[in-house]
């Protein structure tokens, strides 16, 4: 799409809106304005393609369509089975899975499907502790795993701040739990999924790999897949893999029908066929080398905006970084990660406050940052940015003073103005 017809896309979307609703148009047209013109850091967020937004906007969401592709509750479902099997095709062909089911919601509800399909009431479920970089989902006592399975919790070791793989193994040896879940929202290392798999396995436990955060590099193998290696595969579609809001679940052959049947009728209804739609278009355009490139570039801009920070003396949890994620350790005694949170959001410096391992400060106030580079990667930013980025970032914590942050808002302008998404508003 060249910029006009970028221009004239947006223009009839919101002038269709603005129409009907005013109201809801001038949120929308104000939601564009602050995705173009602040620095967009946060590691779980990104900006979908044109083609996936208007794939989202398609008439299929007026589609009911309970069940799966020739077996169908309703009539009129020929088109919107060619689209499910274009996702589950080519989710097949990005992740080498056997099985792909593209209908969850959520990864919440992608999560959930694996429960049921696995695990009994009171059964005992591994999860990685949500402060040490684990999910809700992962067994957090106020989610709906925590409340119906009995959760045992792993850790990070305190002096590397990386998976205690070692205490997993003696876990699971104790325990002998019916599942393991793996996978992070706020870990920056590699994760040995292999080796999960194996200790998981010699205790007769079965394991989920949830890679929600990292799939765009599973997809273009700048990651470990843990495809080969676990039962069960959950991702949502909207992090670095830059599709639409979404979830969706990968497994072996052999456990597919149940996996489907736990999906939908056990946790849902009818599928929303316009998002798996944008799924379909966003597999596509992951297929693309193109997209690899994408992932390399983002691979490279974490490792530069996290060496730039750490330059700055920025304390970063585990040293560094390998994926798209990076967390500061502001310390018990620095500001917290809210304080840091708000202070960067008045700069137009979006990212979210988050606990680090062995945190004493409360979830919703915590003494970390999460921040991560598949939002400004997309916008075509590089390494000349990342260090510039990590300069505003740096000069915005170590102020007290909002004149400062004033005018690293204005600096966060320019910069992104050179990098115009969508178009200009
Ligand atoms: N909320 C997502 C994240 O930010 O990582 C995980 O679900």
């Amino acid at each position: 799409m060249n910029q006009h017809e970028r221009t004239a896309f947006f223009s009839f979307l919101e002038t269709a809106v603005r129409q009907a609703d005013p109201e809801v148009a001038t949120a929308l047209a104000s939601e564009r304005r602050r995705e173009n013109e602040g620095l967009e850091l946060i590691a779980s967020e990104n900006f979908v393609s044109p083609a996936v937004l208007a794939a989202m906007g398609s008439v299929m969401t007026n589609k009911y369509a309970e069940g799966y592709p020739a077996t169908r509750y309703y009539g009129g479902c020929e088109f919107v089975d060619v689209v499910e099997e274009l996702a589950r095709n080519r989710a097949k062909q990005l992740f080498g899975c056997d099985h792909a089911n593209v209908q969850p919601h959520s990864g919440a509800q992608a999560n959930m499907s694996v429960y049921l399909a696995t695990c009994q009431p009171g059964e005992v479920v591994f999860g990685m502790d949500l402060s040490h970089g684990g999910h809700l989902t992962h067994g957090h006592p106020l989610n709906y795993s925590g409340k119906t399975f009995k959760v045992v919790h792993y850790l990070v070791r305190q002096d590397t701040e990386t998976i205690d793989y070692d205490a997993l193994r003696d876990l699971a040896r104790q325990h002998r739990p019916k599942l393991i879940v793996c996978g992070a929202s706020a870990y920056p290392r590699t994760i040995d999924f292999k080796l999960i798999a194996d200790i998981a396995h010699e205790s007769s436990s079965m394991v989920m790999a949830d890679i929600a955060h990292i799939a765009g590099m599973v997809a273009v193998g700048l990651h470990p897949s843990p495809v080969p290696h676990c039962e069960y595969v959950t991702t949502t579609t909207h992090k670095t893999l830059r599709g639409p809001r979404g979830g969706m679940v990968m497994c072996k052959a052999e456990l597919a029908e149940a996996l489907d049947k736990a999906v939908f009728p056990g946790v849902q209804g009818g599928p929303l066929m316009h998002i798996i739609a944008a799924k379909a278009v966003a597999f596509a355009e992951a297929l693309q080398p193109v997209y690899r490139e994408y992932i390399v570039e983002l691979l490279e801009n974490a490792k530069v905006l996290c060496a730039s920070l750490q330059e700055f003396g920025w304390r970063m949890v585990s040293g560094g970084t390998d994926t798209h994620l990076m967390l500061i350790n502001l310390g018990a005694d620095g500001i917290s990660g809210k304080k840091a949170e708000d202070r960067l959001g008045k700069a137009g410096i979006t990212v979210n406050k988050n606990t680090v391992p062995f945190d004493t400060r409360k979830p919703y106030i915590g003494s970390g940052v999460r921040i991560g580079t598949p939002a400004v990667t997309t916008r075509g930013m590089g390494r000349n940015e990342m260090k510039t980025i990590a300069k505003l970032i740096d000069r915005v914590l170590r102020s007290e003073d909002e004149a400062v942050w004033a005018q690293v808002k204005g600096e966060v302008e320019e910069l992104a103005r050179a990098f115009p998404l969508y178009g200009q508003v």
